[in-house]
C-alpha cells in the first residue's frame, strides 16, 4: 500500500465516526499523491504524513450555563490545536446544533492549509461548541460565552492560539467572549481574538473580508480567461456573514445575484438580492429569510433546497459543509455554469467537487476562495500589535492584494505538476509545502 493510502486508512481507523474529517483527509492527501510519491522513503521516516493528520492538542469540556427560565443548560465545548508549524493556532469559533470533534477536526485541518496560502503567519485551529445561538436572548448567550471563555482561555493568547468568528459567532458573540478573557485576565490583550468590535480593536473591513476575497479571486480567475464579473449572474447560499458579504461585492463589480438561502428555505429574486432589505432581516432584527418577501412582493420564497438548481453564470456556496451535491453540480453545468466558488467550508461533496474538474467548470475551493477572512484576522491581530488601526481602504487593498497573490500561487502549483486548472490540487499543494518546510526545519515535535 503507499504512504497515502496507509495514512488515510489509518485516520479512518484511528477516528471511527467523524466523516467530514475523513473527507477533508482524503481529499489533500490525494492531491499530495504527486508529490508524496516522489519523496515516500524520507516523507515516512520523518513520520511526515502521520503529524499532518494529528492535531497538536485537542481540548474538549463541559460549558454550563443557566437560560432565562433558571434551567442550567450544559453544552460541549472544543478547540482543536492542529498545527502551529508557520504561526500561533488561528481559527474560528463554530456555536451550532451540528458541532462535534469529528467536525472541528475538518474545520481545523483545512485551516492549516487554508492559513499557508495567505502567506500570513498564522497556523491552522477551529473550536466551538454545539450551543444554538438561534432564539437566545442576548443574556444566554453572554452567559454561554463567559462560561466558555472561562475554560478556553486557559489555552489561548495572542502569541499562542487566536480564535475567531464562525457560523453562529459573530461580533455579538466576539463581544461577550472578549470581556470575559480581560475579566480573567486583568489584562488587555487584543490581539487574543479577532473579529472585534471597531470600539475595542477591531478591523475594519474584517466583517467583509470573506465574501469580499471570495469576489476579488473569482474575478482574478475569470480574468485569466477574459471573463468579467460585471453582467454575470450569481447564485449564492447562506445568508449569514459570508454570504451578505459576498453579494455585497458581487453587486459593487456589477454581477446580478439572485438566490440567498437558510437551513429552512431559499430566495429566488430575479431582479437581484435586496441587500439592504437582506441586512435589516438578518443583521438587524435576526429574522428567518421568510420575512424577505415582506420587503420584495415580486421575489420567491421556496421551503427546503433549490438553491443550485437555478440557472446561474457563477455560484457561491457560502453557508455550510457538503450542502451541494452531485445532483447540484450536475444541474449548474446543464444550466450552464461557468464557475463555482467556496465561500463556505469544504461545502461541495468529494463527488460535486469531482464532477466539476471533470466537466470543465472552473473550480476555487473553500480553503483558498475563503481565505480573504482569516487573511485579514491576522491583519487585525498586526494593527493590535502595532496599537494602530488601519484605515478600510488600507485594509481592503491588502486583502485584495493577497488574494490575487493567493491565486496566481495556486496556479502556479497546479501547473508545477502538470495539472494545470485544478486549483485544488494547487490549493492543496501550495499550502501543503510551506507548512512542511516549517515542520522539517522544526524537528522531530
Ligand atoms: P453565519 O452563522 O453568519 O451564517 C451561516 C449561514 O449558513 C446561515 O444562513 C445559516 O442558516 C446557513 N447554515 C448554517 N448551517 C446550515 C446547515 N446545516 N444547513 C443549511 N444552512 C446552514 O456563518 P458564516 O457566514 O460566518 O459562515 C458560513 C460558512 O463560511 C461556514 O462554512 C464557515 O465555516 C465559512 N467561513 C466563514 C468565515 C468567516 O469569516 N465568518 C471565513 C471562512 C469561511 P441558518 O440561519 O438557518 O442556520
Ligand atoms: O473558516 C475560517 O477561516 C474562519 N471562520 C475565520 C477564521 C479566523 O480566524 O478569522
Amino acid at each position: 500500500m503507499s504512504y497515502i493510502d496507509e495514512v488515510i486508512a489509518q485516520v479512518i481507523r484511528e477516528n471511527p465516526a467523524e466523516p467530514e474529517f475523513h473527507q477533508a483527509v482524503r481529499e489533500v492527501l490525494d492531491s499530495l499523491r504527486v508529490i508524496v510519491d516522489r519523496n515516500e522513503a524520507a516523507m515516512r521516516r520523518v513520520a511526515l504524513l502521520e503529524r499532518l493528520v494529528n492535531p497538536e492538542r485537542q481540548i474538549k469540556f463541559r460549558v454550563s450555563w443557566t437560560d432565562d427560565s433558571g434551567q442550567v443548560r450544559v453544552n460541549t465545548g472544543y478547540r482543536v490545536q492542529f498545527n502551529s508549524a508557520i504561526g500561533p493556532f488561528k481559527g474560528g469559533l463554530r456555536l451550532h446544533p451540528s458541532v462535534n470533534l469529528g467536525i472541528i477536526k475538518f474545520l481545523g485541518f483545512e485551516q492549516v492549509f487554508k492559513n499557508s496560502l495567505t502567506g500570513l503567519p498564522i497556523g491552522g485551529a477551529k473550536g466551538g461548541s454545539d450551543f444554538d445561538p438561534k432564539g437566545k436572548s442576548d443574556r444566554e448567550v453572554m452567559d454561554f460565552c463567559q462560561s466558555f471563555m472561562t475554560e478556553l482561555c486557559k489555552y489561548i493568547g495572542e502569541d499562542t492560539d487566536v480564535p475567531a468568528g464562525d457560523i453562529g459567532t459573530g461580533a455579538r458573540e466576539i463581544g461577550f467572549l472578549f470581556g470575559q478573557y480581560k475579566r480573567i485576565t486583568g489584562s488587555f490583550e487584543g490581539g487574543v481574538l479577532t473579529g472585534k468590535g471597531l470600539s475595542y480593536g477591531g478591523s475594519l473591513a474584517r466583517r467583509e473580508a470573506t465574501g469580499y476575497g471570495l469576489l476579488y479571486i473569482t474575478r482574478q480567475l475569470l480574468r485569466t480567461r477574459g471573463l468579467e464579473l460585471a453582467d454575470k449572474t450569481v447564485s449564492v447560499s447562506g445568508a449569514g456573514n459570508v454570504a451578505i458579504y459576498a453579494i455585497e461585492k458581487a453587486q459593487q463589480l456589477g454581477a446580478k445575484v439572485v438566490t440567498c438561502s437558510d437551513s429552512n428555505g431559499w430566495i429566488y429574486d430575479p431582479e437581484g438580492i435586496d441587500l439592504a432589505a437582506l441586512k435589516t432581516i438578518k443583521e438587524v432584527r435576526r429574522q428567518r429569510l421568510t420575512a424577505y418577501t415582506d420587503f420584495r412582493p415580486n421575489a420567491e420564497y421556496h421551503s427546503g433546497r433549490g438553491v443550485w438548481q437555478v440557472p446561474v453564470d457563477i455560484a457561491l456556496p457560502c453557508a455550510t459543509q457538503n450542502e451541494l451535491t452531485l445532483d447540484d453540480a450536475r444541474a449548474l453545468k446543464a444550466n450552464g455554469v461557468l464557475a463555482v466558488a467556496e465561500g463556505a467550508n469544504m461545502p461541495s461533496t468529494r463527488e460535486a467537487t469531482d464532477y466539476f474538474l471533470e466537466n470543465g467548470v472552473l473550480f476555487l475551493p473553500g480553503k483558498a476562495a475563503n481565505a480573504g477572512g482569516v487573511a485579514t484576522s491576522a491583519l487585525e491581530m498586526s494593527q493590535n500589535s502595532e496599537r494602530r488601526p488601519w484605515s478600510f481602504e488600507t485594509v481592503d487593498h491588502k486583502l485584495e492584494d493577497i488574494m490575487i497573490r493567493l491565486f496566481a500561487n495556486i496556479d502556479e502549483a497546479a501547473r508545477t505538476y502538470g495539472l494545470e486548472g485544478n486549483y485544488v490540487a494547487g490549493a492543496n499543494i501550495a499550502g501543503f509545502e510551506r507548512v512542511r518546510a516549517a515542520m522539517n526545519a522544526q524537528g522531530i515535535i
